[in-house]
């Protein structure tokens, strides 16, 4: 057979402490783009008895030279293989030095030492640091590491690496050698190094303790400015968590360097994040109020992980969640502070609901701590980060928000420099509180969405209302056998004359609860959506419509309004009758649409049917056409029938000069909405026309051109060829219009993205741009992806082809949208199962794809 079936997954259960660990690193770096030298001095020490074999990780080196103890070893001395260096006779302490030679600007997987257009920049996380230098490349091994980088002087002005700066030093031929010194032992994964020529931000913060932190971003000459808002986010950011969690920064610079050529979001090395550019640069022209959020969230986010991530790091990369949970948990509450808590928290509710449902359900499924892993950049994934932080919100709604800052508090004193495990976090949460909480931990290693079956009724003699729970976990793909959980239930009882919270523990596989009430209540099970599961309680139109407008809860109202669309949508699809939206939805659209008030984006949240994605992920098979129908079948009623009342609310939204502040915000979502129903009918070009001319902001502009796209509205050429004119220069502004262009719901989009693909501002290596046109196209362009032809499938397919030898980790979050194929209806499954097959069988696959492909298929 093929190389394909030798390839083996680590397990957890496999763990074991290194032989050897390393304390202390030297590295000198000589740049230049296509030869970069470095030499590596290492202080090794033995970590049990008797050990005397290193095993070095290493990828894509050609390794130069080695010595021991200062003595050069011949290549009889160690064996060098695909994957390792391994020396037979180590003494159980040593100095070893290394040189290696790298080729950074061959580098288009963007893993290890890189070039983003001219500058070097590196990424370690979760395993590039053996394609720098050969190293023990897990999170245990933890050294303080000293950097010093050679590099020309004019080409590579600035020169950073980790911690402090002790020194700078000019050399003969125009180069300059500067060295870092990062005081705090780390594992290398946290390792950065940039070297290139930017512009440069710099801000002060005064911690609470009085300490002067330089603050510095780093970005592409000219763009200065654009980083204003992400320097103010930083400090929010640094002060939020002195208050929250009494957590201080604790070096004497923090630096941001924005890159166009990243994988991810962003990245926390100690003292030195590396951005995607995306994340940092913004302003008013450039970015719109959903991409400032998003900085402050992610900026905040890489802060955030400066003490759960670095100062207590994971034992090994099964932990992940340890660090991304937690780290998303923290951003999150950030963010509530920061803008509004009911949406930021609506906002979590469908991610978890439309993407990590759907991957627990699908061939990839896994709990947030994996139990196996081929291709660890394979985990980071929607149920690490986002299913993790569900799991630590539970904790903070079962502690409270005092017991949970007490268990924060006993988890650093116990664990700051150390590495260490998931249940390790749990533990220090138990024992500052007093509580057992060993059937919690399930969360961990069980994957899969439980389902919550309600049934309630109410007794009239005993005045008593009673709900019974019921728990089920079905079997996922990873895990057969499923038991039950922990949940904490959050409830309101809504009654004529009183309302009753109550915060439930359910923890059997059925529980009853009662409650005493004068009358029968309508009842909201789950507000906040306090715990991540399916609920399944039966309520009528207009008990949802009761709980919409009483429930004291802001996700609760929402939800209950997501709830009766889902119903409707149901209910269309089994009798395959057209949707009709019943006329008490209309009167409710009408009478919050008569006079705005109160918080208008969250009344843009509860004005917006479920999407696409959310919907077929409660169904299996996926009636895809059946679904699309219904959901054009409300925007058209909506449209229709409540035209007048769009016009109106939009008429009464009159704009003020643009500024990021919470109402104004919340004013555009909701002008943004009524703009969506007004394109519907095909008219208004004029009213849309002077709405994106008269704009002096891109969410109002894109606000417009999403409104065409989703009508498929004769205005959407002009307007976009328009925006393409004035934006074609700036990379970041135009993937907006790349993701529209490849959203467009008609059948000469499939056509059109290979000519997308010949813009000049296109590149194959930089994964923004395939993003912006093929995560737009598989994510967003549901009609024309699933066309029945099975076309959309087929461009995917090819696509991920020509990704995987440029960047396989790339190619591998592409490919997802193809995975599920057992959820869709017979002809459509056939089809992705054949696109997925030919792909299986191509020989030189990476591990990333590798693995996806094989557990679809298997
Ligand atoms: N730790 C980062 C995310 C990250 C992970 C992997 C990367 O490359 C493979 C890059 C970034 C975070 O959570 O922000
Ligand atoms: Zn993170």
């Amino acid at each position: 057979m093929t190389q394909n079936t030798l390839r083996q997954a680590k397990r957890l259960a496999d763990y074991q402490a290194p032989d050897f660990t390393i304390t202390d690193v030297e590295l000198w770096f000589e740049l230049e783009p296509a030869t970069t030298l470095l030499t590596a001095r290492y202080q090794l020490k033995s970590q049990r008895k008797g050990a005397t074999e290193l095993v070095l990780d290493g990828q894509q080196l050609e390794l130069l030279s080695v010595k021991l103890n200062g003595q050069q070893l011949t290549p009889a001395q160690y064996q060098v293989t695909d994957d390792h260096l391994r020396i037979d006779q180590m003494p159980a302490q040593a100095e070893l030095e290394l040189q290696v030679r790298l080729n950074p600007a061959a580098n288009t997987a963007l893993e290890g030492l890189y070039l983003s257009d001219s500058a070097f920049c590196t990424q370690c996380e979760a395993e590039g640091f053996r394609r720098i230098c050969y190293y023990l490349d897990r999170p245990d091994v933890m050294a303080r590491f000293t950097t010093h980088i050679i590099a020309n002087q004019q080409r590579y002005p600035a020169l950073l690496s980790n911690g402090n700066k002790v020194a700078e030093q000019q050399l003969p031929d125009g180069r300059v050698q500067v060295s870092w010194v990062d005081p705090f032992p780390k594992p290398c994964y946290l390792f950065a190094l940039v070297a290139g020529d930017f512009d440069c931000l710099t801000g002060q913060y005064v911690t609470q303790s009085g300490r002067t932190v330089s603050l510095e971003f780093y970005v592409d000459k000219g763009n200065a400015a654009r980083a204003e808002f992400a320097l103010e986010a930083l400090k929010r950011a640094m002060c939020w968590d002195e208050q929250t969690y009494g957590l201080e920064y604790d070096l004497d610079s923090y630096m941001v360097v924005a890159v166009d050529f990243f994988n991810m979001g962003a990245m926390e090395n100690k003292g030195l994040n590396v951005f995607n550019s995306k994340y940092v640069l913004a302003d008013q022209q450039s970015a719109t109020d959903t991409d400032l959020y998003n900085i402050e969230s992610i900026i905040g986010h890489e802060y955030f992980h400066n003490w759960t991530g670095n100062r207590v790091t994971c034992r090994d990369w099964f932990q992940l969640s340890l660090k991304e949970g937690l780290t998303v948990f923290r951003d999150q509450q950030f963010s509530a502070d920061m803008a509004s808590a009911t949406l930021s928290r609506i906002d979590a509710v469908k991610t978890i609901r439309t993407h990590q449902f759907a991957e627990d359900a699908g061939p990839m499924a896994h709990p947030i701590r994996p139990a196996q892993v081929l291709e660890m950049n394979n985990f980071y994934t929607v149920t690490v980060y986002d299913k993790g932080a569900e799991v630590i919100r539970m904790l903070h709604t079962l502690l409270g928000a005092a017991g949970f800052r007490q268990g924060m508090d006993l988890y650093f004193a116990r664990h700051d420099g150390q590495a260490v495990t998931c249940d390790d976090f749990v533990s220090a949460m138990q024992d500052a509180n007093g509580r057992d909480l060993s059937l919690f931990r399930r969360w961990y290693s069980q994957s899969g969405t439980p389902e919550l079956t309600v049934q309630s009724s109410f007794d009239a003699e005993q005045q008593q209302f009673k709900l019974v729970f019921s728990q089920h976990t079905a079997a996922t793909a990873d895990q057969q056998d499923k038991r039950n959980l922990l949940l904490p239930v959050r409830i309101e009882l809504l009654a004529k004359n009183e309302k009753q919270q109550h915060l439930l523990v359910v923890s059997e596989e059925q529980q009853s609860f009662s409650f005493a009430v004068a009358e029968p209540p309508v009842a909201v099970i789950l507000a906040d959506f306090s715990a991540p599961v399916r609920l399944h309680y039966p309520q009528s139109v207009s008990q949802l419509l009761t709980v919409v407008q009483h429930a004291s809860d802001g996700v609760a109202r929402w939800d209950a309004m997501q709830q009766l669309w889902s119903d409707l949508v149901r209910q269309a699809v089994r009798s395959s009758e057209p949707l009709q939206v019943p006329a008490e939805v209309v009167a409710l659209y009408r009478a919050l649409l008569a006079t705005p008030e109160g918080d208008l984006a969250f009344l843009a949240e509860l004005l917006t049917p479920p999407s696409f994605d959310l919907l077929a992920e409660q169904y299996q098979p996926v009636p895809v056409d059946a679904l699309l129908q219904a959901l054009q079948q409300i925007r058209r009623q909506l449209a229709d029938e409540l035209a007048a009342d769009w016009l109106n609310c939009y008429q009464q939204l009159i704009p003020a000069p643009y500024a990021y502040r919470q109402e104004q915000v919340a004013a555009r979502a909701l002008r943004a909405l009524c703009l969506d129903y007004l394109a519907q009918s095909g008219q208004q070009a004029e009213l849309l026309l002077q709405a994106y001319q008269s704009a002096d902001n891109l969410t109002d502009q894109l606000a417009v051109l999403k409104a065409c796209r989703n009508a498929t509205h004769p205005l959407f050429e002009t307007l976009t060829a328009q925006f393409e004119q004035r934006w074609r220069e700036d990379v970041l502004v135009l993937d907006k219009w790349f993701a529209l262009k490849a959203s467009l719901p008609t059948k000469d989009t499939v056509y059109l993205l290979p000519h997308l693909t010949q813009h000049p501002q296109f590149s194959w290596q930089n994964p923004n741009r395939v993003r912006a046109v093929y995560m737009a196209f598989a994510q967003q362009n549901p009609t024309i992806f699933h066309a029945a032809d099975g076309k959309g499938y087929q461009v995917l397919q090819q696509v991920v082809l020509k990704l995987d030898p440029i960047n396989p980790q790339l190619a591998a979050r592409l490919v997802t949208p193809l995975l599920s194929w057992r959820r869709f209806e017979t002809h459509r499954a056939a089809q992705l199962k054949a696109v997925l097959s030919q792909m299986l069988a191509q020989q030189g696959l990476s591990n990333d794809l590798y693995e996806k492909l094989s557990k679809s298929l298997s």
